[in-house]
Order: structure tokens, then C-alpha cells, then sequence
């Protein structure tokens, strides 16, 4: 049943006005979750009507070495040559990237994420922004989240605007929104004490904004958290959206709440999150973050199931192929290893949305056709004695 207080957040929704602190924490407390993600539907569509959103994209982690000791991680390793550590050469990371590459479906977008790696000159990371342009070229450089720009400008000296712009310069175009975890001080004290702390991530986006950049941002949900602390992280997200609209240059694109994993870190003793939990959390992200233009439903995180789901529950996108992921596979085995572009359209129209191929910037490279929901791929048999055996699936045309 829903709650006396919902009808008056509601009124507010349609209404157009902003939702406070208070109302964000009622949404999350809220007990009707179809009447919260209808809400937050009815907001997608006002903004997106049936389209979602994806795009193909690669993932690239050069180094899992890490000096910082995040709790919830189960990718870092603390040194150089440790068993499990890996850093990759330039032309290593080229090759490694390349066969993660199928030329008939080239990707349009490479994600790096990696370790804080103390032993690596800055000169390295220049000359793999230098590499990716040349050798994919088609591919826009989304790279580094704001942690690894904050412990590039205190390792190596230089201001966040300075590093920003030498990795400008050799090729970066977009940071992608990795490392904000949970911004308030008493949660990441225990969850992440060794890196950059809330105000330093802000800080390092502010300064990309302002160098005209486009930027995502992300909590990680479903540990040690409560509701207020997630209210508390997108609040500060809004409010730097805000300033950042104001200032008429970059600012946040899309919004993706990650799932916690909790296989092989730290934190493992806890049980991870439910479905409701993650549809709750994109529905209020949806309501609150009234300034920002995409909510991603990260299906790595979710699994595609939910992420599909989330599409009634505020989402308007499915991150992507997701092609070579190695952060959560770390964290959650079960994990698929990338889905096709097939697959994503399926899901997509399955959910009765319009599936929009998209850049990292979100400009449109591919609107593929509704299709009716049966039918939508279809099957060549053959008969194995007795049995007739699926050989092949076939689908529709224009779908990929
Ligand atoms: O910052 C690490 C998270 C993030 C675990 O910008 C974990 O488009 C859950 O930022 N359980 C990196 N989460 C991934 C990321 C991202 C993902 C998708 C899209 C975009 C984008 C950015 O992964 C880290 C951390 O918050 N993470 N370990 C774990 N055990």
C-alpha cells in the first residue's frame, strides 16, 4: 500500500518542483515499489518517451595494482608482482585490447579503469592515450575516473586542471564516473580511507566540467550504507549538476548505481543486494537527480534481468556490449563475459522500448525498428534422428 506521503511526492514529481532530502529518504523507505517505479517511469518518459539506450563498448585495465585498499575490491592487488597482479606494457595493452576487438562490429567507445599503480611514469599513461587514438581511432576514450586523476596529480606533482590537460591533449575526451563509491565521510572512512576522499572526487569533476568535458558519476549501493548516506551522495551529485548547467560547459551525463558484489573482498561476509533493492535505487536516483539526463540500469552489476526491468523503473539505458569487464568479474563470477548487440536489442524491445544505438556522447548511430514482441528471431532446425535440433537462430533484419 502506498503511503500517505508518497501522494504528496507524487504531486510534487508532476508538478515539476524539486524533491528535498526528506522527500528522497520517504521514496526510499517507500513500501509500494510498483507505485515508486511508475513515478519514475512516468519522469523516463517525459524525457526519453520509449527510447533506451546503448552503445558497444570495450573495457581496458592496464594494472591491477593498487595502493589503495578498498574493502569492497576485488580487483586490486597491493604490489607489483604479487600472484594475481598485472600491468601491462602500451603495446601490450594495444594488443590485449585488439583481440578484444571484432572488427565487423568495431566498438565505439574504450573504457580504462585501473589500479593507483605508484611505479608507472606519467609519461606511460600519455603515451596509451597517444596508442588508443592512433590504433582505434573510431573508438572515443573514456578513461581514468576521478581517483585516478586526483592520485596522478599528488604522485606526480601537478594540479587536477594540469593533469586534466596533458590527458586532454594526448587524446582523453571523457571521464567515466568510477571511484565516487559513497561520498559521505563516516562510510568511506571504512570503505575506502586511502584515496581521494568526496570533496577530491567532486573537485576533479568540477575541474573537467569546466574544461568543457562530459562526465558520469556512480554509487556504490548495498553495503554498510544506510539510506540517508545514499540520499546524502546524490544530493552533492545534484548540486555539482547544478553549478555545472550554470556554467554552460561539461557536465554529468548519465547517473549508474553499482550493485556491491561481495565475492572475494573485503566485505565478503555480507549477502549483496536484492532486485527490489536495485530497482528502488534507479527509481529514486530518477526522481531526485532532476538535472541529470541519463540513469543507466548497469546490467554488469544488476545482471541483464533487473537491468531490463529497470527500464519501467526510470532507467533509459543498459551501459553497453561491455565487451573484456574485469572489476566485477572479479567480485561475482557469475558474470557474463559482454552481450552482443542481438542480445541488447532483444532485451531492450523485450522490455517495449525503442533500442537507440548510441556514442558515449549519446548522439544516435543506430534507432533500430520496433519489433513485435513474438517472433522476433527465428530458428533453423534440422533433424537429428528422431529429433529436430535448433542449428541456428536467425534475427530479423536490421537488428545488428
Ligand atoms: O569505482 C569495485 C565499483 C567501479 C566492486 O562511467 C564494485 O559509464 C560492486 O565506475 N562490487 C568501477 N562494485 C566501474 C565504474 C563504471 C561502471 C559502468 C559504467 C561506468 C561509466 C562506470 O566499480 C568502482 C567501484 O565503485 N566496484 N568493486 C564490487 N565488489
Amino acid at each position: 500500500m502506498r503511503s500517505a506521503r508518497f501522494s504528496e511526492i507524487e504531486a510534487k514529481v508532476r508538478a515539476d518542483a524539486r524533491l528535498d532530502e526528506r522527500d528522497a529518504l520517504a521514496l526510499f523507505e517507500e513500501p509500494d515499489l510498483l507505485a515508486l517505479g511508475a513515478l519514475a517511469n512516468e519522469v523516463r518518459e517525459r524525457l526519453h518517451g520509449d527510447r533506451a539506450y546503448f552503445n558497444r563498448n570495450v573495457r581496458l585495465e592496464v594494472t591491477n595494482v593498487c595502493v589503495a585498499s578498498c574493502n569492497f575490491c576485488s580487483f586490486a592487488r597491493l604490489e607489483d608482482g604479487a600472484p594475481g597482479s598485472v600491468t601491462l606494457t602500451v603495446p601490450q595493452a594495444i594488443e590485449a585490447l585488439r583481440r578484444k576487438i571484432d572488427p565487423a562490429e568495431p566498438p565505439t567507445e574504450v573504457h580504462v579503469v585501473n589500479g593507483l599503480h605508484p611505479g608507472l611514469p606519467f609519461s606511460y599513461y600519455e603515451e596509451l592515450l597517444r596508442a588508443l587514438r592512433a590504433e582505434f581511432p573510431y573508438a572515443h576514450r573514456k578513461c581514468f575516473t576521478a581517483v585516478e586523476i586526483h592520485f596522478f596529480a599528488r604522485h606526480y606533482g601537478m594540479s587536477h586542471r594540469e593533469v586534466l590537460e596533458r590527458l586532454i591533449a594526448a587524446g582523453l575526451e571523457s571521464l567515466p564516473g568510477g571511484g565516487a563509491e559513497v561520498f559521505a565521510p563516516e562510510v568511506r572512512q571504512r570503505i575506502a580511507h586511502d584515496k581521494a576522499t568526496a570533496d577530491e572526487w567532486l573537485a576533479v569533476h568540477r575541474e573537467a566540467h569546466a574544461l568543457g568535458m562530459m562526465t558520469n558519476a556512480t554509487l556504490l549501493y548495498g553495503h554498510i550504507e544506510t539510506f540517508a548516506h545514499r540520499v546524502d551522495h546524490l544530493l552533492r551529485l545534484r548540486a555539482l549538476q547544478d553549478e555545472a548547467i550554470a556554467a554552460g560547459r561539461g557536465r554529468f551525463q548519465a547517473f549508474i548505481p553499482l550493485a556491491f558484489h561481495p565475492d572475494g573482498n573485503g566485505m565478503q561476509a555480507l549477502p549483496g543486494t536484492t532486485g527490489v533493492d536495485d530497482l528502488r535505487t534507479l527509481a529514486v536516483s530518477r526522481l531526485v537527480l532532476d538535472n541529470f539526463d541519463h540513469l543507466k540500469a548497469y546490467w554488469v552489476s544488476s545482471t541483464p534481468k533487473v537491468a531490463q526491468i529497470g527500464l519501467s523503473f526510470g532507467a533509459d539505458d543498459v551501459d553497453g556490449t561491455i565487451v573484456g569487464e574485469t572489476i566485477y568479474t572479479a567480485a561475482n563470477k557469475k558474470a557474463p563475459d559482454g552481450l552482443t548487440v542481438d542480445e541488447l536489442v532483444r532485451l531492450v524491445r523485450e522490455a517495449g522500448r525503442v533500442p537507440v544505438e548510441r556514442d558515449t556522447l549519446y548522439r544516435v548511430v543506430r534507432e533500430h525498428p520496433r519489433a513485435a514482441l513474438e517472433g522476433q528471431f527465428k530458428v533453423r532446425e534440422r533433424r537429428q534422428g528422431k529429433h529436430l535440433a535448433v542449428v541456428d537462430v536467425v534475427h530479423p533484419e536490421g537488428s545488428s
